[in-house]
């Protein structure tokens, strides 16, 4: 359950268990906020002492937070990296001073992995696959499958933050699955960085310029949301005139869904605070952990019995 939203600095009270330094992107959507709670419940639930820290967006800050845990000696230090990229040097700071890292939520480019112990989140290009298969689904059924020459359809993208494993990933699952099927093509693709403001921002522009689109794809609902509120304002009956594809899977998507505005929502787990805890304390007794692992997630969509979907809690 995801508790509490608000990020504070400093270290939480913890009655002399490991200490994880960890650093977390900011609070840009519900989601985000969920995994943040989820962090700092589970911490409070086993013990942990965590430092935790808000990089609001910005890679720099990260750094700069992840250089004051090595100082601090922490145990472990964990964080979600913003984008894949320039971590190398950061890391190999705290391989020396013998600090094991755990990386979470996003994946990170790195010319060696010995850089970090491990990655506990998200698989990004199955959730981007999940959205093609739900199309290709979606469009036998209205018959495109059938024509031999299939009528084509028209996806706009709204993708995530630039340059994070999670926009390039979801973006390349979605691209692979449908590359048999020529007729589905990507007419734009625009990052909408994960943010509802962006995402109502570029749905109301682009709604000026194109008038003849089948499907959505957006990397999030919280920019999902954005885009809604602008096809709305367009008199566009979005979920009917637009098929439109979201993940994330926070409580206002499922709504939606349940309204007919959305038409599939693939889920993406927030709530990996306790697998965090638990890696971070197998660390800080010098265990291995796995390099890789994936929470599970599910699919939801128009086709499904939605009566029966918990509440969310993001
Ligand atoms: C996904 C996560 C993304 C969510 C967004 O693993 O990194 O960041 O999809 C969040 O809602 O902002």
């Amino acid at each position: 359950q995801c508790v509490r939203s608000e990020t504070h600095q400093g270290a939480t009270s913890g009655q002399g268990g490991i200490i994880l330094g960890f650093s977390q992107i900011g609070a840009e959507s519900a989601w985000r906020k969920c995994n943040t709670g989820s962090i700092q419940q589970a911490a409070e639930e086993s013990g942990v002492q965590l430092l935790f820290a808000n990089a609001e967006q910005k890679q720099e800050n990260q750094i700069k937070a992840m250089r004051s845990f090595i100082a601090y000696q922490v145990d472990v230090i964990g964080f979600v990296p913003i984008v894949a990229d320039g971590w190398d040097n950061i890391l190999r700071e705290a391989m020396d001073a013998g600090i094991p890292v755990l990386v979470t939520d996003r994946k990170i480019h790195t010319e060696d992995d010995r850089l970090y112990a491990g990655f506990i989140g998200t698989d990004s290009e199955q959730e981007g696959r999940e959205a093609a298969f739900f199309l290709l689904k979606k469009f036998a059924r209205l018959g495109n499958q059938d024509e031999a020459d299939g009528k084509p359809v028209r996806i706009i993208e709204i993708s995530g933050t630039e340059g994070s494993s999670v926009a390039l990933g979801r973006a390349a699952g979605f691209r692979e699955a449908l590359a048999d099927h020529p007729e589905f093509t990507i007419i734009h693709s625009q990052s909408g960085d994960f943010l509802r403001s962006k995402g109502y921002e570029i749905m109301r522009n682009l709604l000026e310029v194109y008038s003849d689109f089948e499907v959505v794809f957006s990397h999030n609902d919280g920019m999902t949301l954005g885009i809604l509120d602008a096809m709305r304002e367009a008199g566009i009956r979005p979920g009917k005139d637009v098929v439109i594809v979201t993940i994330d899977a926070e409580q206002a998507a499922i709504d939606a869904l349940r309204r007919g505005e959305v038409n599939c929502v693939i889920e993406c787990n927030p709530k990996t605070g306790p697998a965090i805890m638990s890696l971070a304390k197998r660390l800080a007794q010098g265990e291995k952990i796995p390099r890789l692992l994936h929470v599970d997630e599910t699919v939801f969509s128009e086709y499904d019995d939605l009566s029966s979907v918990a509440p969310r809690g993001y």
